[in-house]
């Protein structure tokens, strides 16, 4: 009987989807009208008009040229999204926020100005969005919203302003867009936002970080704690800070992520507007490396006031390529650590520069002393010259030699099934270290 009940359940999940395939498809056009009915040969005019007008799981398409943003304002429903996408992806140019637009951002999600009331199951899906005098994509409170092949650049000039800015919602997707020269970040999700994916953007050139994640309890409404996430082949470089950071994030894992050229950190996990201090985090086939002049490749950060917090425990770091140029400069390193979490910690199977730290650098470690005193990297790599790993570090191109030390040098991680490119691992007889696998 229960199988007969699963099966009557499958059946009605079927029934469902196709429900959802059969939503109507509209399109908006430069010489539309709002007063057509949104047909492909009598397209809309505005933005505005279709995301306020379709139903769900109605699609609009949006034909080639220049428009104003819209505030998406009216929540769709699981199994029957709401999608608003660009015919063909890069051939739709947002440069200005929509006229019912509160933040004011290109494109909008959010129900009023107080933001209390859910608008989910919205996809956003191949714009690109620039001249935004605040933020280029901005949700508040949108649960299981995909932001996906967006382009979002030159937004916030009226301040510091991410390009894509997605606060308070649960289950978002944020996949294979690009952000640059924004003014803030290049992609921001914040305000206790839990069970997130950011997949495979690129953010670069932006005026803080790539990829800022910030439990934000000061926001009400906020648990100030960003609870599993999964950071996943993302390249972030050449921002004016950290590549990613995590203000107040547990559960989470990053890998096969890439980062160079920013001018701090390239993760950076810590509490200033969160709740808990970090924990239980995988940090796994990454290839982060720091340039001169930057700090600590891989940072941990505790101070007196977030001492009071929970949290620290239970962190995992393997298959890393953590490397600094400035090799032999004591102040800068791969791990920055905290000495009073570090007991419940793995680390291991890196690729590293002979220099560690804990406690806001108050203490200095060589690798053998690192190991001695904690334990930990015991069957790393000491790598002093990165143009040894790499085929050309000079111009960017992380990935592995194939005579190279981080070749089939890392350690099994079940999680970690291919690289960066989709390359399954592992190739050859082991586990690479750093976001390539060599092939
Ligand atoms: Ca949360
Ligand atoms: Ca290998």
């Amino acid at each position: 009987m229960q199988r007969k009940l699963a099966i009557a359940a499958a059946l009605l999940l079927v029934a469902f989807a196709g429900t959802s395939a059969l939503g109507g498809t509209y399109y908006v056009a430069t010489n539309g009208s709002d007063s057509n009915p949104g047909s492909s040969t009598q397209p809309w005019l505005t933005l505005q008009h279709a995301v306020d007008t379709i139903a769900n799981g109605d699609t609009i398409l949006v034909k080639p040229g220049t428009y104003n943003g819209c505030r998406i304002r009216y929540t769709a429903a699981a199994g029957s999204p709401k999608t608003l996408a660009a015919e063909t992806a890069g051939t739709v140019l947002i440069n200005a926020p929509g006229a019912l637009a509160y933040r004011p951002s290109c494109i909008e999600v959010i129900h009023d100005d107080h933001g209390y009331t859910p608008v989910d199951y919205w996809v956003i899906d191949g714009f690109e969005v620039t001249s935004s005098p605040k933020w280029g994509i901005d949700a508040i409170l949108a649960n299981h919203l995909t932001v996906t092949n967006n382009v979002a650049h030159n937004n916030g000039s009226l301040g510091m302003y991410t390009g894509i800015h997605l606060a308070f919602g649960d289950y978002m997707l944020v996949e294979n867009n690009t952000s640059y020269s924004n003014t803030e970040h290049g992609l921001y999700c914040n305000n206790g936002a839990d069970y997130g994916i950011a997949r495979n953007n690129t953010l670069y050139s932006n005026g803080s970080m790539g990829f800022h994640m910030n439990g934000d309890s000061e926001q009400e409404g906020s648990d100030g704690i960003m609870t599993d996430w999964l950071v996943e082949k993302n390249k972030s470089y050449n921002n004016t800070t950290n590549g990613f950071d995590g203000d107040g994030v547990e559960y989470t894992t990053w890998k096969n992520n890439l980062t160079y050229g920013n001018v701090s950190k390239s993760l950076h996990l810590f509490v200033l507007n969160g709740e808990v201090n970090p924990r239980y985090l995988r940090i796994v086939n990454n290839t982060f490396i720091n340039k001169t002049g930057s700090y600590y490749v891989l940072n941990f950060y505790l101070n007196k006031k977030t001492s009071k917090l929970p949290g620290g425990n239970d962190n995992k770091i393997f298959n890393n390529i953590l490397y600094h140029y400035e090799t032999t400069n004591t102040m800068r390193g791969s791990i920055m650590g905290v000495s009073t979490w570090m007991s419940t910690w793995e680390s291991d199977y890196n690729l590293v520069v002979d220099r560690f730290a804990v406690n806001d650098n108050k203490t200095k470690y060589t690798l053998a002393q690192w190991r001695s005193t904690y334990g930990l990297d015991l069957n790393s790599t000491l790598c002093l010259d990165l143009t040894q790993a790499v085929v050309d570090a000079a111009n960017d191109d992380y990935h592995l030699k194939a005579t190279g030390p981080a070749v089939n040098a890392g350690t099994t991680l079940t999680d970690v099934t291919d690289d960066i490119e989709g390359t399954s691992r592992p190739q050859g007889t082991a586990y690479d270290i750093g976001c390539y696998e060599y092939h």
